[in-house]
């Protein structure tokens, strides 16, 4: 199709919307010196300069889709290969991530994880790469009722200029490592298939003394699956929530490393980056020497349990910790919380009509 028909008709649809449209990780920065990120949507979509953030294919800023969890694509974005570079960053050091624009509508968490590398991140497997939750956040108020939406995650980003921080656990053994930054928009996720991911991944040259070895990780096409809690779930119907924190954040548990697990956004939401991060960050230190892998799981998924303060939530997160544990987590999720994934009776119509064909196209047009 000519891109110039592909863009007004695109340009038109974006028109309609009021919102700005989905975006990517436009600037990396570290110690104060600031790499450039890959820019999807600049034709004719080549070679751009050798840089830290691996390349995609999401043309038009797309996202993976929660239909696709199982495929390649949901590691590091769609089509995704390798960085050349790797940044270099101290072991409790913070990446700051740019984003050049975020819809306001596209309400969800923002998750970060790393793997290493075992050698060259630049020609690293990426199917092969084993990924650890190292800074997490989900929703932080409830929706006042009648279908409105709550805070989450990505508000904060947007409220912070487009940038998110996040801290490098400041035990972690020197190495490399690919980064794997993520948006989840859950404005659809009240229908199985629907939710969009956007991954970015970044190589990092982990530096310092650290001792700790990373923790066992999940392979990328095994962290979601479409039936998760977090994944499929109604951001209209917060009714059925009794605290923000209801919101189940998908993936592995956090892992305990250091001191530094949590985002590190400088407005204070580290208190409120989930009771699960804050809480594991202070459980970290007990579980921190001991650096052994079983010993920072159990941290970081008692701290899920014990920080839910009604017995439903710790009901809940008691299933979540279990079900983390043997990786069956979506069935038995999806039993504690059916409430949050029932179909929207309030949800708004106008929510993401004009946008909806345009995402239909961004998919036909990036494979
Ligand atoms: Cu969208």
């Amino acid at each position: 199709m000519p891109s110039t028909f592909t863009s007004t008709l695109l340009a038109a649809l974006a028109g309609a919307v009021s919102v700005a449209a989905h975006g990517h990780v436009t600037k990396v920065t570290i110690d104060g010196k600031s790499y450039d990120g890959f820019d999807p949507t600049s034709a004719p979509y080549g070679t751009q300069p050798d840089s830290v953030t691996w390349s995609n294919g999401a043309k038009d800023n797309g996202f993976v889709l929660s239909s696709a969890l199982q495929d390649p694509d949901i590691i590091c974005h769609l089509d995704a290969t390798n960085a050349a570079l790797s940044a270099p960053v101290a072991a409790g050091g913070e990446v700051s991530l740019t984003w050049n624009q975020w819809a306001d509508s596209h309400k969800g968490p923002v998750i970060d994880y790393l793997a290493d590398c075992g050698g060259d991140c630049s020609t690293v497997d990426k199917t092969t790469l084993k990924w650890f939750k190292i800074a997490e956040m989900g929703q932080l108020t409830l929706g006042s009722g009648g279908g409105s939406v709550g805070k989450f995650a990505d508000d904060v980003l947007i409220e912070d200029g487009l940038t998110w921080k996040v801290t490098i656990p400041s035990t972690l053994k020197a190495g490399n490592y690919v980064l794997r930054h993520e948006l989840i928009a859950l404005h659809e996720g009240g229908t199985e298939g629907k939710t969009q991911m956007y991954p970015q991944c970044i190589n990092l040259q982990v530096t310092g003394s650290g001792t700790a070895s990373p923790p066992a990780g999940v392979v990328g096409t095994a962290l979601y699956k479409s039936t998760d809690a977090g994944i499929l779930h109604n951001i209209y119907n917060d009714e059925a929530l009794s605290s923000p924190s209801d919101y189940q954040i998908p993936g592995p548990a956090l892992v305990a490393l250091g001191s530094s697990a949590g985002n590190s956004n400088s407005n204070g939401n580290a208190a409120v980056s989930s009771a699960s991060s804050t809480t594991a960050a202070a459980a970290a230190t007990t579980a921190s020497s001991a650096v052994s892998q079983a010993t920072a799981t159990t941290a970081s998924t008692v701290v899920v349990a014990t920080s839910s303060a009604t017995a439903k939530a710790t009901a809940t997160a008691t299933t979540k910790a279990t079900a983390a544990a043997t990786t069956s987590k979506a069935s038995a999720v999806q039993t504690a919380q059916p409430a949050s994934n029932s179909p929207a009776t309030t949800r708004p119509k106008k929510t993401c009509n004009g946008r909806r064909r345009r995402h239909a196209r961004q998919i036909k047009n990036v494979m």
